[in-house]
């Protein structure tokens, strides 16, 4: 019976599960390295962690590895229900929360080697955390799509440790109870956008009204997956950054609060660095489970449902 110890949180409302023993050993090299080795060798791992039964498609799974460079204090390689993913903001406040929760980690600035670069988290009294992301960007605005069943749609192409299309126009109506139709919708708009020369592009990005006035917008993002993330996304809130920069509409070191489809909000706000940003994401996590996942030889769903 093969035994994988995990700790799970929730940031936001967006679960992470961070896989504190029973991982793969991935060998050396740079956590880009041994991303590259745990999507080829070791994708029954990912699945039977994240997904069902044990998981769900919603679930964030965070590896720690060694890193590479020698001033962090670990490596991350997060994955979700269908793949690896390059960073993820919400996934990092959870795996800060939870390495202060072992005791491995205290208040200060910690160095983090990722599989799209290093990042650096402070943990702050009180336990908020702030996430100093990799450099962003927007990389092509005001692209036109043709979606089939919606009309034209235009957006920005962005980058914030994942590839986002970050949709122009306020029209959705971003409540939880409109779930499923962002959802239809949004998924419509990233194969019409993978289609039409952004093939990288992997999450889509709606935004509209803030439900509370003391923030500034309410974003739906949908995740590679087809899940949506109950967070404001990290990631995607720097993508967010790097257009509103781009656009002269948010200055170095202002405030930028977003909120989620589910009202949960991260603080944004960046310095430019050179012609990108360094954005800068704060948000609060909690764990939720301390858990040992078992995985037996005979289980025909050991690797998960897909
Ligand atoms: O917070 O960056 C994020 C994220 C990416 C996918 C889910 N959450």
């Amino acid at each position: 019976m093969k035994r994988v110890q995990v700790i799970d949180s929730h940031t936001g409302g967006e679960p992470t599960r961070t896989v504190i023993s029973g991982m793969p050993d991935l060998g050396s090299g740079t956590v880009a390295e041994q991303a590259a080795r745990f999507r080829e060798e070791y994708d029954a791992f990912r699945s039977g962690v994240v997904n069902e039964p044990r998981g769900s498609d919603v679930l964030v799974g965070a590896l720690l590895v060694p890193p590479a460079d020698p001033e962090a204090v670990a490596g991350v390689i997060f994955f979700n229900n269908v793949g690896v993913l390059g960073m993820c903001g919400h996934g990092m406040i959870g795996v800060i929360e939870t390495l202060v929760h072992l005791g491995r980690l205290g208040q200060g600035t910690h160095a983090v080697e990722t599989v799209v670069g290093m990042v650096t988290a402070e943990y702050q009294e009180g336990g908020r955390i702030s996430v100093r992301n990799v450099a962003s960007w927007r990389s092509a605005a005001d692209v036109t799509v043709e979606v089939p069943g919606i009309g034209p749609v235009t957006g920005d192409v962005a980058w914030g440790g994942n590839w986002f299309f970050l949709v122009k126009e306020p029209g959705a109506n971003l409540s939880p109870s409109h779930i499923e139709s962002l959802t239809a919708d949004a998924w419509k708009i990233r194969q019409a956008v993978n289609a039409g020369g952004y093939p990288e592009v992997d999450h889509v990005e709606l935004f509209g009204p803030p439900g509370d006035a003391a923030n500034h917008s309410r974003n739906f993002v949908l995740c590679p997956g087809k899940a949506y993330d109950r967070s404001p996304c990290g990631t995607g809130t720097s993508a967010k950054l790097a257009c509103l920069a781009a656009d002269g509409k948010l200055a170095p070191g202002e405030i930028w609060r977003q909120e989620s489809v589910i009202g949960s909000v991260f603080e944004g706000s960046y310095e430019w660095s050179g012609s990108r940003i360094s954005p800068l994401i704060s948000g609060r996590a909690w764990v939720t489970a301390e858990s040992v996942l078992l995985f037996a030889e005979d289980d025909p769903f050991r690797s998960g449902i897909v």
